[in-house]
């Protein structure tokens, strides 16, 4: 494949140097391009739905800082609000009107939320409904899916997704059996596992938590049945059954994934986009469960920018950008053009490769799938994917570093850049 090489001098030179000063010159491992090959590209700007290294390469942005840039990047609103709420201040470290406005807008909108806390990432907000969970039933143990990720509290940490899967970490060194011996895992997909579990473990589950749209094993959709049989089976062996849509929320949906397949767990997780980009996290379900949450009850769970006013600020505008009708049908529409042309071109050029997408999330496999699992999504060839992430990128074109990721559009995103997407994974999968 003949790459026309773009000048990444500066890029270079600012890792060379984060390296001394980081492990791996990054602030989170997936973003060290470890899996894909080559050099991360050091971003000096975004806006819309594109991004600018520091070289001066423009390119078109399918990661969106990982699902909070839902509305394009550094939205005219957006920052307006928080240049408004910066002359207020950076911080209160005490209640702010804000979290009461973001609040109802997150119990409005979620169908399982009737009382929501605000943490500052999805593993805080995991972490927080973990020990929700655990209290509220007497239980110790949890089922996770295989993949599936759900930030990098301790207790998750087993066959986690995204950055773990991309690295290859068995169970990262450090996290004491004590930590994970409580966690089960099963194949996503595969409600005859998860009946096992709990018959094998009878009265000890606490609940069930998974991503209700796989987006950190590579994409992978929940076959016809899986939530709903989850939620039986959660039901029957009382069960809490926790949504992580950390990922999903408001992208899937503006009620999430639980609004698009309704099935209504107990308990949800959310981050990314209600925070516009700023940090937050989210956990909020059943107010007979979150009264337990302290103050109001005794599991305990605390945060100093919590509910940070900037964060709020940005999470509050970014919503009533979703709001406004037809987001979702635009996002659908140009996201299933996109992700159909990839699957077209592949097929035309003899590539395995199977994916799909739902509203504005994607995903491709460099296998011939079907990917129901992350045992299936593990037979890609991730040596070809990492070729393909180059010369997408040598064209302008940002994918997620890693074949175990999902990809990302926004309404920023227009027909032209889909095509000029799809023309450069023309070129490179003609040649790969
Ligand atoms: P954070 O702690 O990264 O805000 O959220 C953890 C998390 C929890 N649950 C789900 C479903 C998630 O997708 C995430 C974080 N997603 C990854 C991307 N696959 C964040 C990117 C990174 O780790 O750098």
């Amino acid at each position: 494949m003949v790459n026309t090489p773009i000048k990444t001098t500066k890029s270079q030179e600012i890792f060379a140097a984060a390296q001394n000063l980081m492990p791996g010159g990054v602030s989170s491992p997936v973003r060290a391009f470890k899996s894909v090959g080559g050099q991360p590209i050091v971003f000096d700007r975004v806006k819309d739905a594109y991004i600018w290294d520091v070289d001066g390469n423009q390119y078109i942005d399918y990661v969106g800082t990982w699902g909070p840039a839902i509305c394009g990047h550094a939205h005219p609103e957006v920052t307006a609000a928080l240049r408004e709420a910066l002359d207020k201040g950076t911080s209160f470290g005490a209640p702010s009107v804000l979290e009461n406005v973001l609040a109802e807008m997150v119990i409005d909108a979620v169908p399982s939320i009737e009382m929501v806390r605000f943490v500052n990432s999805g593993t805080e907000a995991c972490m927080g409904v973990l020990r929700v969970m655990r209290a509220f039933t007497n239980r110790d143990k949890i089922i996770k899916f295989e993949g599936c990720y759900h930030g990098h509290a301790d207790t998750f940490l087993v066959k986690a997704g995204s950055g773990v899967a991309t690295l290859g970490l068995p169970d990262s060194p450090g996290v004491p059996k004590s930590a994970t011996s409580g966690t089960l895992t099963a194949p996503y997909n595969d409600l005859e596992a998860v009946k096992a579990l709990f018959e094998e473990n009878k009265d000890e589950i606490a609940g069930v938590i998974l991503e209700p749209v796989v987006g950190n094993a590579g994409f992978i959709a929940p076959d016809a049945g899986f939530l709903e049989g989850l939620r039986e089976l959660t039901h029957e062996y009382g069960a809490l059954l926790v949504f992580d849509e950390v990922m999903t929320g408001f992208r899937i949906a503006y009620g999430g994934a639980q609004e698009k397949f309704g099935v209504t767990p107990d308990l949800t997780t959310l981050g990314k986009v209600i925070g516009g980009g700023l940090p937050v996290g989210a956990y909020g379900g059943r107010r007979d469960i979150m009264s337990l949450v302290a103050p109001a009850g005794p599991v305990y769970q605390a945060g100093t920018l919590s509910g940070n006013p900037l964060a709020m600020t940005a999470g509050i505008k970014t919503l009533e950008l979703l709001q406004k009708p037809g987001t979702y049908e635009y996002l659908d529409r140009i996201t299933k053009k996109l992700a159909d042309g990839l699957l077209q071109l592949a097929k035309e050029t003899g590539h395995a490769v199977c994916g799909g997408q739902i509203s504005a999330m994607f995903g491709l496999f460099f296998t011939s799938g079907p990917v129901h699992n992350y045992e299936d999504a593990k037979k890609s060839d991730t040596a070809k994917f990492g070729r393909f992430h180059r010369g997408m990128l040598e064209r302008g074109i940002y994918l997620a570093p890693s074949q175990f990721e999902a990809g990302f559009t926004s309404l920023a995103h227009t027909e032209e850049d889909i095509d000029q997407t799809l023309a450069a994974a023309r070129d490179v999968l003609s040649n790969l």
